[in-house]
């Protein structure tokens, strides 16, 4: 079981400056040692030279473009590549860079003749294009770009398209208008908060996990710290009230551990200058050993190999 540690500490899908230093923060918790005592050995490929965006530099409104488009160049291959020699966990950086991730892992599906899911952990489903982006952050753009909606000229040419019912968002709780009609228009599994009040988490996961695995698909998990509730997860720039708590969260990484169906994982928008004596890295480290394994009792009903 190896795992290839992948730093992408893009910080311009966004104004507020910090994401740069995440992929150390999750070193510095401890990421690879907590692999290691789950039995996982890792390959820390260090951090991906993407450009630095400089605050003169010519933008649109829409942030950072040019930027933009070459981090995705670059990580898309590197997710491609990465898919080949193990379990990929992309180090972030804001959320702007699942935008080559999650072009890059569903590329290798495509070569593996598998269909590609994606779990997206958040409290905004990132469904603007560079049109209708009120805030010109492209942070709030991956998943249209993904499943291959129009509107991002200059950006590499998919190479495999998500289809767009194969995405699952959890943990929504700030949606723009434009995102609401295309999540509908487009048939996309949506669980909002309120259904996790009313539900429980595990029944909706249970239900789109028992979908990835019919479908004998593989699945990319999209953590955004903005997730979880503020008040365990400080370290953010876009805090949202209402959400995900400490047992939600690991109860949902619990589970797809128990799954055997995830293949690759972003760890984002994490923000260390935001944080409170490192409380809110090594929660998301702690997240990630629950995907790993790490658990009290064992529960698993089958086994994935
Ligand atoms: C908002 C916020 N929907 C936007 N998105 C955020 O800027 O497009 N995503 N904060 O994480
Ligand atoms: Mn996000
Ligand atoms: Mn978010
Ligand atoms: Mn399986």
């Amino acid at each position: 079981q190896n795992c290839i540690l992948i730093g992408a500490g893009m910080d311009c899908g966004k104004r507020r400056r910090g994401c740069v230093m995440g992929p150390d923060a999750y070193r510095t918790a401890g990421l690879a040692e907590t692999l290691a005592e789950l039995g996982w050995q890792s390959e820390d490929r260090g951090n991906v030279p993407g450009p630095v965006w400089v605050e003169n530099a010519p933008t649109g409104e829409v942030h950072a473009l040019a930027e933009t488009i070459e981090w995705t160049r670059l990580l898309t291959e590197a997710a491609e590549d990465a898919m080949a020699h193990g379990f990929p966990i992309f180090l972030g950086g804001d959320h702007a860079l699942s935008l080559g991730t999650v072009a890059g892992v569903a590329a290798h599906a495509k070569r593996e003749g598998k269909p590609q899911f994606v779990l997206w952990l958040d409290a905004h489903p990132d469904i603007n294009t560079p049109q209708t982006t009120t805030s010109g952050n492209l942070h709030g753009t991956p998943i249209a770009y993904v499943t291959g909606q129009a509107g991002f000229e200059g950006f590499p040419e998919l190479k495999a398209p998500v289809p767009p019912e194969n995405v699952c968002f959890i943990g929504l709780r700030s949606v723009d208008a434009p995102e609401r009609a295309s999540i509908t228009e487009a048939g996309m599994t949506a669980i909002d908060m309120r259904q996790i009040d009313e539900s429980g988490i595990a029944a909706p996961l249970s239900e789109f996990l028992a979908r990835v695995e019919a479908a004998g698909g593989v699945l990319h998990v999209s953590l955004d710290v903005d997730f979880l509730d503020p008040s365990i997860a400080p370290a953010v720039g876009t805090t949202v009230p209402g959400g995900a708590t400490f047992r939600e969260a690991h109860l949902v990484m619990e589970m797809l551990h128990d799954s055997g169906l995830v293949t690759s994982l972003d760890m984002v928008e994490l923000n260390p200058f935001l944080d409170d004596r490192g409380r809110t890295a090594n929660l998301m480290v702690d997240l990630a050993a629950s995907l790993f394994g790490r658990r009290v009792f064992d529960r698993r009903t089958h086994s994935h190999s």
